[in-house]
């Protein structure tokens, strides 16, 4: 029997575990990337597991989401991270040289090779073929480290693509449509793996703007195979070296199928406040819109600023709107530069910002309230922008440049012919932003910059027995790490100091949360279905274990934020009976004993509400591997234990 892509990479790094469908694996991880928003806490956990230089082939740290210093501390963190990458054998990525998926895939990706990012848009790199994860940062420490990264083997969707994309219409239309289909839950414990004929009609940004959002569907990967395109990309980055042709065999079997019509994809729309809540641009009208942002590692390739600065020449941006377009890196502007079609985008009106997340993450361009905002990026989520009310819409750069100049929502396909915009024969390469880290021989000399906002990782203990201790929280489906961990310009400056930014945990849904959870001690978090869906940031996880919560009970949970539980020691439980979610209200005292015994087992508990009297069946299945990190009190002291 033939294999997939997906299993041809794995089987190559399997290290540990069984290769058996829903068992888990240990994978060897060829490279790692950190950005700055995770990336001081991870650090601070690749300081505190104590190895001195990174066992991986290449890590690097990119600077490019916390880019707005306001204050002292995002710089600070800057120079933690800077020196903690040239002691340790990390190439740092300065900030202004872009946003890590798009310098990864342009500098350092890899056919074949595995990839885990404190980042869950790391499948971007899935557009050049290789396995490539977003993971939480104690999990990246941990394969800095040389560690094994754990998943559990995934089922394997294919997805067939036929045709070829009309004029117009792009991949972002073409990732929307398979969120359309499969939801924002349809990805969990899969990768999505892109076969066909219409693969060869698509370029490498294309593919990694489709892989990118892959993140969207919770799927734990999506990849495309390696090719004549990949290698003509790797080419023009100077890299024909690193490629392989890599592809499914003809007769592989897959765990499910997608058949998707390229040719039959229209220009389509995200709307609020969910990624796949897809309408087409017809469907909507011409909605007057107030703000349109262009950029994100979505949608910030060369290809894509190209077209954008096509529609935009000659023209004025509408007066009712703003718009801001950020390239996704230094060799992206620079090239715009260099041919001038930055000076299009600028005379048209548009602000222009540094390469960075920017407006992606809330730094800066929120929207007027109320305001719609139309968006190249790959989330939505409610308040994300830094709007409580905004209405942000997700599409491609081409509805975006035609509907900023429009004033309404617009459809691309009125603009007249398509421009071609082929891949550059060559790029411009020059890498004087990333710094290589210090020799061996010197690094010893090397001091690490710690500012006065970083504050060390929360205390934990082994796991207890019984815990008896009230709801102090219960929400409903499809709960954000955005919801769970606000970031934005206000809050993010605050990742380095969990005591700090645990005061602003839950403030979307209840802003009483933290006080009241830290007033009690102790406490339990009730959710309904996809729970902790979107980022990777592991403060969704760290903010409640300093603020005292121990089990996490939920319909369903999303993968990396469930292992960032895990990770933190707080017990990541699931009703037997979904139904069970309505027994318990917030503010009941719950209670559950012999949880040591039971978990070694893998048996249900029973948690009792004793304000109801009612018992509540609950689910904690855990690997054996994930049942001592439990045990232990968490991935931090379980790896301490294990280098003992
Ligand atoms: C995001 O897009 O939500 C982020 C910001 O890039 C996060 C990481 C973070 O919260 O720092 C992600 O996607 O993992
Ligand atoms: Fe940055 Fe936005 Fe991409 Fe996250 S999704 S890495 S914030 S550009």
């Amino acid at each position: 029997m033939g294999l997939t892509l997906t299993e041809k990479i794995l089987k190559d790094h399997i290290v540990d575990g069984e290769f058996v469908k829903g068992s888990e694996i240990g994978l060897r991880i060829d490279q790692t990337l950190t950005q700055d928003a995770t990336g001081t806490m991870a650090y601070l956990e690749f300081l505190a597991i104590g190895i001195p230089r990174v066992k991986t082939e290449r890590s690097v740290a990119y600077i490019d989401h916390n880019t707005l210093q306001s204050g002292f501390e995002n710089a600070d963190d800057h120079r933690f991270i800077g020196s903690v990458a040239k002691k340790h054998g990390i190439y740092f990525s300065r900030p202004g040289n872009g946003i890590c998926h798009q310098v990864h895939l342009e500098r350092f990706g890899a056919p074949g090779k595995t990839l885990i990012g404190s980042d869950s848009h790391t499948p971007t790199g899935g557009g050049i073929g290789m396995i490539a994860i977003g993971a939480g940062g104690l999990d990246v420490a941990v394969a800095m480290g040389g560690g094994a990264y754990y998943i559990t083997y995934p089922k394997i969707v294919k997805v067939n693509l036929t045709g070829k994309l009309g004029p117009w219409s792009a991949a972002k239309d073409v990732i929307l449509e398979v969120l359309k289909r499969l939801t924002v839950k349809g990805g969990v414990g899969k990768v999505i793996e892109y076969c066909g004929e219409g693969v060869k009609t698509l370029s490498v940004p294309e593919r990694a703007t489709i892989t990118n959002m892959g993140a969207e569907l919770g799927a734990t990967t999506s990849i495309f195979p390696s090719d004549e395109i990949t290698l003509e990309f790797l080419k023009a980055q100077g890299r024909a070296d690193v490629w392989k042709e890599l592809s499914a065999d003809s007769d592989a079997v897959y765990d499910e199928e997608l058949n998707i019509d390229l040719s039959a994809i229209e220009p389509a729309a995200a709307c609020p406040h969910s990624p796949d809540n897809i309408k087409s641009i017809s469907e909507i009208g011409s909605m007057k819109i107030d703000q349109v942002c262009i950029g994100s590692c979505t949608n910030s390739s060369y290809q894509d600023m190209m077209k954008v600065a096509h529609i935009l020449k000659g023209k004025t941006v509408h007066p009712d709107v703003s718009l801001s377009i950020a390239p996704g890196s230094k060799q992206v502007l620079g090239m715009l530069a260099e041919n001038g079609a930055l000076y299009d985008m600028i005379d048209a009106g548009a602000r222009i910002l540094e390469s960075a997340c920017g407006p992606c993450i809330g730094m800066g361009q929120s929207p007027n309230s109320g305001g719609i905002s139309l968006r190249t990026f790959n989330r939505n989520f409610e308040g994300r922008s830094g709007t409580k009310d905004g209405q942000v819409y997700l599409v491609s750069p081409e509805t975006a440049a035609a509907s900023a100049i429009a004033g309404v929502l617009t459809d691309p396909r009125t603009l007249g012919d398509e421009p071609c915009i082929p891949t550059p024969e060559q790029f411009k390469i020059n890498d004087n932003m990333v710094e290589p880290p210090a020799s061996e021989a010197e690094m010893d000399s090397v001091e690490i910059l710690r500012g006065p906002n970083i504050k060390p990782y929360p205390d934990t203990a082994p796991l207890s027995d019984a815990i008896e201790c009230p709801c102090s929280l219960k929400v409903g489906d499809n709960i954000t790490t955005d919801h769970i961990m606000p970031a934005g310009a206000k809050i993010l400056p605050l990742r380095s100091n969990i005591p700090k930014i645990s005061e602003h945990c839950f403030a979307v849904c209840d802003e009483t949360f933290p006080e009241r959870a830290k007033a009690l001690g102790s406490s339990i978090i009730v959710g309904g279905a996809n729970y902790g869906q979107g980022s990777s940031r592991e403060h969704a996880a760290l903010a409640p274990l300093y603020l005292g919560v121990k089990i996490v009970l939920v319909k369903s949970f999303a993968r990396i934020h469930r292992s960032n539980l895990i990770n933190a020691g707080i017990l990541p439980f699931t009703f037997a009976k979904e139904a069970d979610y309505d027994k318990i209200s917030q503010g009941d005292v719950l209670s559950c004993d012999n949880l040591i015994e039971a978990i070694k087992q893998g048996k249900n508990i029973t948690i009792t509400n004793k304000t109801t009297g009612e018992a509540i069946e609950c689910v904690c299945e855990l690997s054996s591997r994930a049942k001592d990190i439990i045990l232990a009190g968490g991935l931090l002291d379980y790896t301490r234990e294990q280098l003992k």
